[in-house]
């Protein structure tokens, strides 16, 4: 593997799973790998786990890492090709990504979509620069459309907790006052295909995620039906992606609460993090014993390890 952006990047996912697991039962048993190689993070939106379990599995590797801030450390910088720079953006990334390039062995980039355009969004014209011109493996710590270091560490919780071969997973749309990207949803619902679990999702009409994630999958509009029998509920928000990056609904009636839990098999709660406590979920419910945000959040760690061994024994 060379770069990472989507589970695809993966050449055996049973595989990357048991690297998952090896690595965290022996957390120091690779520091070899990453002697004298640096890692760039580079951070065009706010992170508080994606920084921390990146930055950590990168030392546990050996590594050095470098974290870049771009919004409050560097200059602004410009993605548009073709425009004269008279505005507030004194450098290219054209020329930003090759100098940061040149500092280190691997980046990671966190760039969020940025609801202007759907399209540009879409064909993750961020990320697609980094591999284009950093001259070295690039690893999504979350882009326009997927968040894959994200799903690799659900799919790990999902694989600690199941107690049958093939539970029934279920994404649920809630409530939130802000509109956010569909990468959490989208990567999660290309993860859990490729892992071949049974998956429902549900949201409101109108909250359709893209066809090219959705593939076959049909939404439930009916989020008690959805929630019947399930064995894990994994909540998230995100915006329209049909009127792209509108927020059509804030009805609470979708907030994830103990009377909905009940429907299901005894369901473990799942949340990427950040979570807004009594609009996504109530406190009740990620207050639970059957909450398990932190287990997932640690996986973090673990995920991102795996990716980074990987790309160090694939390419250096
Ligand atoms: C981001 C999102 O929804 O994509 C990051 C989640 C990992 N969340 C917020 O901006 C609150
Ligand atoms: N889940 C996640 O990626 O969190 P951060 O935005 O804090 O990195």
């Amino acid at each position: 593997m060379r770069h990472f952006t989507s589970v695809n990047d993966i050449p055996d996912l049973k595989k990357a799973l048991e690297v998952a697991f090896d690595v965290k039962k022996n957390p120091f048993a690779y520091t070899h790998l990453g002697k004298n190689k640096t890692m760039v993070l580079i951070f065009f939106n706010s992170s508080l786990r994606t920084r921390l379990s990146t930055q950590k599995a990168a030392m546990n590797l050996g590594m050095n890492t470098m974290v870049l801030n771009v919004n409050e450390d560097g200059w602004q910088l410009e993605s548009e090709m073709g425009v004269v720079m008279d505005g507030n953006k004194p450098e290219h990334l054209r020329e930003a990504i090759p100098v940061i390039g040149s500092y280190c062995d691997i980046i990671g980039v966190r760039s969020f979509a940025r609801f202007e355009s759907r399209e540009d969004d879409y064909n993750e014209k961020i990320i697609n620069q980094f591999i284009d011109y950093a001259g070295v493996p690039i690893v999504s710590m979350e882009a326009a459309t997927r968040h894959p270091l994200q799903s690799f560490a659900d799919l790990m919780t999902i694989e600690e907790l199941k107690t049958k071969a093939l539970p029934k997973v279920v994404l649920t749309w809630a409530p939130h006052p802000r509109a956010l990207p569909q990468a959490v949803p989208n990567s999660f619902v290309e993860w859990m295909v490729k892992a071949g679990m049974e998956l429902v999702v549900t949201h409101p009409e109108g909250y359709e995620l893209a066809p090219s994630f959705m593939g076959d999958l049909k939404p439930e509009y009916n989020q008690d039906r959805a929630f019947e029998g399930a064995d894990f509920i994994y909540a998230k928000n995100w915006a329209s992606y049909t009127s792209y990056g509108k927020i059509l609904s804030k009805d609470m009636n979708w907030t994830v609460d103990a009377r909905k839990m009940a429907l299901t098999n005894r369901a473990k709660f799942m949340h990427c993090l950040p979570v807004r406590r009594n609009m996504i979920v109530t406190d009740e419910v990620i207050d639970s014993s059957d909450s398990v945000v932190i287990q997932e959040a640690a996986n973090r760690e673990w995920s991102a390890m795996a990716v980074l061994k990987m790309i160090l024994e694939d390419n250096f």
